[in-house]
C-alpha cells in the first residue's frame, strides 16, 4: 500500500505528476477562446455540456432566497465552527497587513511607496467531491482583510443546478456577495475578460484542478493570479519517538484528497517505517474515500529510510512540499534547515487538518515543487504597491549630474534636457539670491 522507496525514486514521480495531465492545454485554449468571442452564451454551454446544469433553470448569480436556504440547511454547530474559523483566519491575516510608508531626508525629499488592495478579484472555489467550505474561507477571508471591494466567487454547480450549503454559508460569513454558478476553464475565462452577466476581475485566486489551473496560466497578463496549484501533498519527517498511528494518519489525511495526491514519510528509524506501513494498510480500510487514498499512496506515497535526520531534511527541500510535519524530538531545532515548504508544523500535536481548517494561515499553499519559489496565499496576494518620489531642489542639485551622465551614456538626451532644465533654473534662483 505504502511503498517503500529511495528518495531518488519519490523525487522521479512528484516530478512527473502534474507531466501526466498536460494534454488537456489544447482544450482549455479553445474554451477561452470561446468564451472571449461568444461571452455568457459559451459560459452557458459548457456548463450545459460539462456540468449537466442549465444555467437559464438554476440561475447564474446566487440569489438572497438561496443563501436564506442554505442556512436553514446548516447546523448551528456547523455554521458557529464556519464562524469561529473565519475569525481564526481573520486574526493570522490582520497581521500581515503592511501599511504604506515614506520617509523624508533632511533636504525635504521624500520617497515612499503606496500599498492599496485590487479593486475587484475573482475567487475559484472546486466543486464535485473538492467543494470545500474551508477553502471558500481560506480565500475569501484574506481579501476582505486585505481591503478589497469586489469579490467574485466562482464554483461550478452540482447537477442539480445547486450549490452545497455550507459553502454559501461560508461565502456570506466571510462577506462575498457575488457568486457565481461556473467552473473549469469558462470560469476562468469569464472572470479574466467577463461577459455580459460578470465584470472582469484585476487578479484570479484559489485552487482548481488541471482545467482551472492552465486556464489561469493562459489569461495570467491579462490578469494576475495567485499561483499554479496542483494536488495537495504532505512530507512528515518523523523519527523513533513518533507515534506510528498518528504519522499514517497525517499521511492519510492527504492522500484522501486526490489520487495524484502525494504522501510521504522520511525518517532514520527503520522500525517506525515499517510499523507506519502497517498503520497505513489498515487504517485505509475502515475511510470512506478508501479508493482515492489508496490510488493516491500507490503512485505518490512512500515511505523513506534515510541515514539521519539531516538527510530528511535534505529530501524535503528536494521535494519543497506544500505540507510539512516536523515530528521529531527538537523540532524547533530542526526549523532552521527547512529551505522550500508551503507550511510547516511542528511536533506531535501540529497536525496538518490543523492548518487545513483552523489555526489562521490560508490552506491555499504552494504545490508541486513552487513552493522553491510561490508563498502561501496571503493579505498581499491581494494588494498591490505604487513607487513614490517628491523630490525638492537640493536632491535635484546633488544628483543631476549623475542623472544626467548615465541618461547620455545610455543615448537618451531627452532624459538629460529633462534634468539640465530645471538645474538652470536653480542656477538662475541661485544667482537671483
Ligand atoms: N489540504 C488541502 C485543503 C483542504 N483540506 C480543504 C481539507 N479541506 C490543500 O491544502
Ligand atoms: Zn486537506
Amino acid at each position: 500500500m505504502l511503498p517503500v522507496l529511495a528518495g531518488e525514486e519519490v523525487r522521479r514521480r512528484w516530478a512527473g505528476r502534474l507531466l501526466a495531465q498536460l494534454d488537456v492545454a489544447a482544450r482549455v485554449r479553445d474554451i477561452i477562446t470561446a468564451v472571449r468571442a461568444e461571452g455568457q452564451a459559451a459560459v452557458e454551454r459548457y456548463t450545459r455540456e460539462l456540468d449537466g446544469v442549465d444555467l437559464k433553470k438554476a440561475g447564474f448569480r446566487v440569489t438572497a432566497g438561496e443563501i436564506k436556504a442554505a442556512y436553514e440547511a446548516v447546523t448551528p454547530e456547523l455554521r458557529e465552527a464556519i464562524q469561529k474559523a473565519r475569525d481564526n483566519i481573520a486574526a493570522y491575516h490582520r497581521r500581515e497587513l503592511r501599511g504604506s510608508w515614506m520617509e523624508a531626508d533632511a533636504g525635504g525629499t521624500i520617497l515612499g511607496q503606496i500599498c492599496r488592495p485590487l479593486k475587484r478579484v475573482g475567487l475559484y472555489v472546486p466543486g464535485g467531491t473538492a467543494a470545500y467550505p474551508s477553502s471558500v474561507l481560506m480565500t475569501a477571508v484574506p481579501a476582505r482583510v486585505a481591503g478589497v471591494e469586489e469579490i467574485a466567487l466562482a464554483t461550478p454547480p452540482r447537477r442539480d443546478g445547486t450549490l452545497p450549503p455550507l459553502l454559501l454559508v461560508a461565502a456570506a460569513e466571510a462577506g462575498v456577495r457575488e457568486i457565481y454558478k461556473m467552473g473549469g476553464a469558462q470560469a476562468v475565462a469569464a472572470l479574466a475578460y467577463g461577459t455580459e452577466a460578470v465584470a472582469p476581475v484585476a487578479k484570479i485566486a484559489g485552487p482548481g484542478n488541471i482545467y482551472v489551473t492552465l486556464a489561469k496560466k493562459e489569461v495570467y497578463g491579462a490578469v494576475d493570479i495567485d499561483m499554479l496549484a496542483g494536488p495537495s501533498e504532505i512530507v512528515v519527517i518523523a523519527d523513533a519517538g513518533a507515534r506510528p498511528d498518528w504519522v499514517a494518519a497525517d499521511l492519510l489525511s492527504q492522500a484522501e484528497h486526490d489520487a495524484l495526491a502525494g504522501a510521504v514519510l522520511i525518517t532514520p528509524e527503520a522500525s517506525l517505517a515499517r510499523a507506519v506501513v502497517e498503520e497505513v494498510a489498515r487504517q485505509v480500510e475502515t475511510l470512506p474515500r478508501r479508493e482515492i487514498a489508496a490510488r493516491s499512496l500507490a503512485n505518490y506515497g512512500a515511505c523513506v529510510v534515510v541515514p539521519h535526520l539531516e538527510a530528511a531534511l535534505d529530501l524535503a527541500n528536494a521535494l519543497a512540499p506544500e505540507h510539512l510535519e516536523l515530528y521529531v524530538a527538537e523540532p524547533w531545532s530542526w526549523l532552521g534547515r527547512v529551505e522550500n515548504a508551503g507550511a510547516i508544523f511542528l511536533g506531535p500535536y501540529s497536525s496538518e487538518p490543523l492548518g487545513d481548517y483552523w489555526a489562521g494561515p490560508s490552506h491555499v499553499l504552494p504545490t508541486g515543487g513552487t513552493a522553491r519559489f510561490y508563498s502561501p496565499l496571503s493579505v498581499a496576494t491581494f494588494m498591490k504597491k505604487s513607487s513614490l518620489i517628491a523630490a525638492g531642489p537640493a536632491y535635484l542639485k546633488a544628483a543631476g549630474s549623475s542623472i544626467q551622465a548615465l541618461a547620455r551614456a545610455e543615448g537618451l538626451e531627452g532624459h538629460a534636457r529633462a534634468i539640465e532644465l530645471r538645474l538652470q533654473e536653480g542656477d538662475r534662483n541661485d544667482s537671483r539670491g
